[in-house]
């Protein structure tokens, strides 16, 4: 992104592969059932059905991944629906200052809102030109690239819109609460 910074954030090392990488069991996807919320501090919440959802105006970025864990693999190219999109129909309320994204079982991660409005953040359901696997997140994941992938929520459900920060499943388990990996802010004991 900056021409200050190296590609490369410290400590991390570049795979060529596709770690997978999650807690619990791959959730089932029934596209007749399935829905996307957007909740919260917002004007209009949302509810959309699988097919409303790839309905909407698709984008595709290229970008890189950064793991925790210390590997990172470079030009992904996603495709699904910009953050921007989906605050535009939702419309949070200026009070809205973080967001928790909701997946299936019991996985959530914060971010704060202004991480998600660069222009990199997206609601992802292809992958390298195929349909995103569900080991990957599929049908919908969370992508934000600036941040250590664990932000990057799979099997995304719900955006909830909140004018207080609250911690997801992994910042209230010891990982920092802001995760900028060019910052290695890895753990929450270094916040
Ligand atoms: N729902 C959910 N999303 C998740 C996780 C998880 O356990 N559950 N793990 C995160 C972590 S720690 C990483 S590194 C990335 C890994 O994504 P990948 O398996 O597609 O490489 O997903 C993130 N998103
Ligand atoms: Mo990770």
């Amino acid at each position: 992104m900056s021409a200050d910074r190296p590609r490369l954030p410290p400590g991390q090392n570049l795979v060529t592969g596709w770690p997978v990488l999650h807690v619990g069991d791959v959730p089932a996807f029934d596209p007749g059932t399935w829905d996307f919320r957007i909740t919260g501090a917002v004007e209009s919440p949302i509810r959309l059905s699988w097919a409303e959802f790839r309905a909407l105006p698709k984008v595709g970025v290229t970008a890189d991944f950064h793991c925790v864990t210390s590997w990172s693999r470079y030009e992904n190219a996603w495709e699904g629906v910009a953050f921007r999109t989906l605050a535009e129909l939702a419309r949070p309320r200026p009070e809205a200052k973080f967001v928790m994204a909701i997946c299936e079982g019991d996985y959530e991660a914060n971010i704060p809102i202004e991480a998600l409005r660069r222009d990199d953040v997206l609601c992802a359901y292809r992958h390298d030109r195929r349909e995103l696997q569900p080991v990957h997140g599929g049908p919908l994941r969370l992508v934000v690239p600036q941040l250590y992938a664990w932000k990057s929520a799979k099997w995304l459900r719900r955006l909830d819109f909140m004018p207080r920060d609250r911690r997801g499943y992994w910042e209230v388990r010891g990982y920092h609460n802001d995760a900028d990996p060019w910052k290695e802010q890895r753990y929450s004991d270094e916040e």
